[in-house]
């Protein structure tokens, strides 16, 4: 398997809205990302995601784009931007910025023309019907077809109707995208995240949807579509190829099936991917505010499987959550009593896998869910939309805002917590969201100041897992795969063999009854005493004892 610097990478992805307040409007920015590089490079992280910093009304935080080639007025200016990017180089790490492909902001001026007349040059810059030709409806709740007066036409929208959805189809709609690739490559920056970039080729014949399986819909109709990977090798030939970058997709709609199609390295098309699989694993029959209990057999399965089906030929993120899903220490771990121990365990995960490993901002602190009181205290314009069809349908919202204070995206939107200082150290203003009260207990000073914190087991495995090719190249096989509370793998090649056993239960197990480690010794535990029980949430690696 070919080496190379993006599979042996760790990032840790930012979202800058809730990162750090640098001039006190209560907004994170790229002053306050510069002013943490110190603590990005002391983690030992190696390339930072940004989600969009580009002009934008904020319709959905940064994923509805007015200008590609600006920087958002909340953010800073290009001489910000400028400023990073060289703090980042300097510091041996480098930049991945957030590309949203699929649709603009309708405040874009590709979008203004457009919808000007029908004879507009920009007119198909976007998709434009006399009548919806199907029952395709958006993630933002509602028809993915909205009416315009201006030239009494729909025009399609996945997301919100603030998030056109731009027409790959027509040559000068790609040839603007690789403009802006182009753009940013030659100011240094060192590759891209592409939002949801299964769905820039879908099923123009438009057939009508099930509406009670969305995820058919987005895998068949939405994503997928005929000239996908047509544009995705035309985008890898026109700009990839001319840097040395590293693209990700955000691989919404991507099996074990069709993973190589995307990132096979002979096809030339993206370097990796993430998939959702883990991620929407307790979705009920009603989606993702219909939650439902998840087995972790089921988890194992699935990085098994993806696993075996990225084989050697392609590479992945292994992600554990992001700015899209709660937070990973509540979601899989348990964010009570053992919330330092799970916070660890998860990361061994994260980093003992075959991938790139991608830390979401506020996990290396275990960060957890937030519990808005109402729904209004909410800011997600997916939770806005959906809280507005509700009552518009005069349904009783109180499952929902218990579905949303589980499931809901701002869960991992709170500002980080810096400090114990007022609104966390975060901003001298007042923060756009509210921060989780935790911060005077869970912020980033304290855990600097404790070796024995969630930090700083990050940051001793990562560097571990730096001067260990075998944890990030090696094979990978399931053991005792029928436990439904431990989740054990061995990770091997000719240079180095590890077992990896954690208990993801509040149980204290006998650890012997799963793995044989005779002819290993026991290199880390999340517990600082020995013992002859797995512990609750305990997280050991073993290493095989070389023979001489
Ligand atoms: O996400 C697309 C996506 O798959 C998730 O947003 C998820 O389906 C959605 O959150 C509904 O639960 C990307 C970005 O990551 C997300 O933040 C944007 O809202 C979305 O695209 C539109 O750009
Ligand atoms: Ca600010």
């Amino acid at each position: 398997m070919k080496r190379t610097w993006w599979k042996e990478s760790v990032i840790y992805q930012i979202y800058p809205r809730s990162f750090k307040d640098s001039n006190g409007d209560g907004i994170g920015d790229l002053g306050g990302i510069i002013e943490k590089l110190d603590y990005l490079k002391n983690l030992g992280v190696d390339i930072l995601w940004l989600s969009p910093i580009f002009k934008s009304p904020n319709d959905d935080n940064g994923y509805d784009v007015s200008d590609y080639c600006d920087i958002m007025d909340e953010f800073g200016t290009m001489t910000d931007f400028d400023n990073m990017l060289a703090g980042i180089h300097q510091r041996g790490m480098k930049l991945i910025l957030d590309l949203v492909p699929n649709h603009s902001s309708d405040e874009h001026h590709w979008f203004q023309e457009s919808r000007k007349s029908k004879d507009n040059p920009y007119r198909d810059y976007y998709f434009w019907e006399k009548e919806p030709p199907s029952n395709w409806t958006s993630f933002f709740s509602g028809s993915a077809w909205e009416y315009d007066e201006l030239t009494e036409e729909y025009y399609l929208h996945l997301f919100s109707k603030k998030q056109p959805d731009l027409n790959w189809e027509n040559p000068k709609v790609r040839q603007e995208m690789y403009d802006v690739m182009h753009f940013w490559f030659k100011k240094g920056v060192d590759g891209f995240r592409i939002d949801v970039l299964p769905f820039i080729s879908k099923r123009l014949d438009f057939p009508n949807i099930d509406p009670n399986n969305f995820d058919k819909a987005i895998v068949e109709v939405y994503a997928n579509g005929p000239r996908l990977h047509e544009y995705l090798h035309e985008m890898n030939q026109a700009v990839s190829t001319k840097y040395d970058i590293m693209t990700m997709g955000e691989g919404i709609g991507v099996k074990p099936h069709n993973a190589l199609d995307y990132i096979d390295e002979d096809r030339e098309e993206l370097n990796m991917l993430y998939h959702f699989d883990h991620a929407t694993i307790n979705y009920g029959q009603g989606g993702k505010y219909d939650p439902v209990d998840w087995k972790l057999s089921t988890f194992k399965q699935i990085f098994t499987d993806w696993h075996h089906a990225v084989g050697e030929k392609g590479w992945i993120n292994i992600f554990l959550d992001n700015h899209d899903f709660p937070r990973m220490v509540s979601r899989y771990g348990n964010d009570g009593i053992y919330r330092t121990e799970s916070a660890k365990l998860l990361a061994t995960l994260l980093l003992t896998m075959r991938g790139a490993p991608c830390i979401y901002q506020g996990s290396e602190i275990g960060m957890t869910n937030v519990t808005f009181e109402t729904l209004e205290e909410y800011d997600d314009v997916e939770v806005v939309n959906l809280h507005a069809e509700w009552k518009a349908a005069g349904k009783d919202t109180t499952p929902l805002l218990k579905a949303v204070q589980q499931q809901g995206r701002d869960n991992a939107r709170t500002p980080i917590q810096w400090s114990d200082a007022e609104n966390g150290g975060f901003t001298d203003g007042t923060p756009w969201l509210k921060l989780n009260p935790n911060y005077t207990s869970i912020n980033a000073k304290t855990a600097l100041a404790d070796e024995q914190s969630i930090f700083y087991f990050y940051k001793n495995l990562l560097a571990y897992r730096k001067n260990t090719p075998t944890l990030i190249y090696g094979d990978y096989q399931l053991l005792a795969a029928e436990s439904e509370k431990v989740y054990a793998y061995r990770r091997w090649d000719e240079e180095g063999d590890f077992l990896v056993i954690l208990n993801f239960s509040d149980d204290q197990l006998f650890s012997s009854n799963f793995v044989n480690t005779d002819d290993y010794q026991l290199l880390q535990s999340n517990y600082t005493n020995r013992s002859v029980f797995l512990r609750s949430w305990e997280a050991r690696i073993y290493r095989k004892i070389e023979l001489i």
